[in-house]
């Protein structure tokens, strides 16, 4: 079963208890919560508190989107926060094992995000040492953009490397129902849920992630 994954930069932040209630009645696997500092993208987005209020007040599990240079110098900070996974760019830092070692050593799930411009050969070695894997459709640092076609290449590229190297494969950015129908027959195990599927626009939570269970083909 697909697991999808409310990306709550996107939610009504002044409401936050009630969004977390309500995406969690409508089936949520867990929150993906995205931390910009502005330099290695042009944007800001959740902060530590931020991070930390959701994983309080949420039943589900939550994992971390950390777009930040040096994100080493911040591993202790966001695993104090509760959450269960994560992501780093291995391009934010100068030595990506490192930050894989203080993440395991924190007792946190380690994971890697590929922007759209860094190839799956270009982190063939980390593969050994992280089980997941989330593959952006888009350029860090925006909710509401276009999804680049060419990315759809990598995501069958890590598909057939699964197996070999007991990794799980993720989308964020651009992540519509057409799109989860579409990856039905490749290996895709969730996607990140912004604009383009669950926020702003009208109906409930409950009937939207319902409509993409039934693309993502777990129900009929
Ligand atoms: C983007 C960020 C994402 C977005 C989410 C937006 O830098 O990492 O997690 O919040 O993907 O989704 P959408 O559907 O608006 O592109
Ligand atoms: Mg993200």
């Amino acid at each position: 079963m697909a697991e999808f994954l409310p990306s709550m930069m996107c939610s009504d932040i002044g409401n936050l208890q009630t969004e977390i209630h309500s995406l969690e009645e409508a089936g949520a696997d867990r929150f993906h919560l995205d931390v910009m500092d502005g330099v290695f993208v042009p944007n800001f987005a959740l902060g530590v508190s931020d991070v930390a209020a959701v994983c309080r007040l949420a039943q589900i599990p939550s994992e971390v989107h950390l777009m930040i240079v040096h994100p080493e110098n911040y591993i202790h900070l966001f695993a104090s926060t509760g959450v269960q996974i994560i992501y780093f760019h291995p391009e934010s830092t100068y030595h990506p094992t490192t930050v894989i070692a203080k993440i395991k050593n924190e007792g946190v799930e380690p994971g890697i995000v590929l922007s759209p411009g860094v190839s799956v050969e270009s982190v063939s070695e980390l593969l050994h040492i992280v089980k997941y894997v989330m593959v952006m459709g888009v350029n860090p640092g925006q909710a509401g953009q276009l999804y680049l076609p060419y990315v759809d290449r990598k995501i069958d590229k890590l598909s057939q490397m699964k197996d070999e190297f007991q990794i799980r494969i993720y989308m964020d950015g651009a992540c519509s129902e057409e799109r989860i129908r579409n990856n039905r027959k490749k290996y895709v195990d969730g996607y990140v849920l912004g604009t383009a599927a669950l926020f702003n626009s009208n109906g409930t939570y409950q009937e939207k992630i319902g409509r993409l269970r039934i693309a993502a083909g777990d129900r009929e």
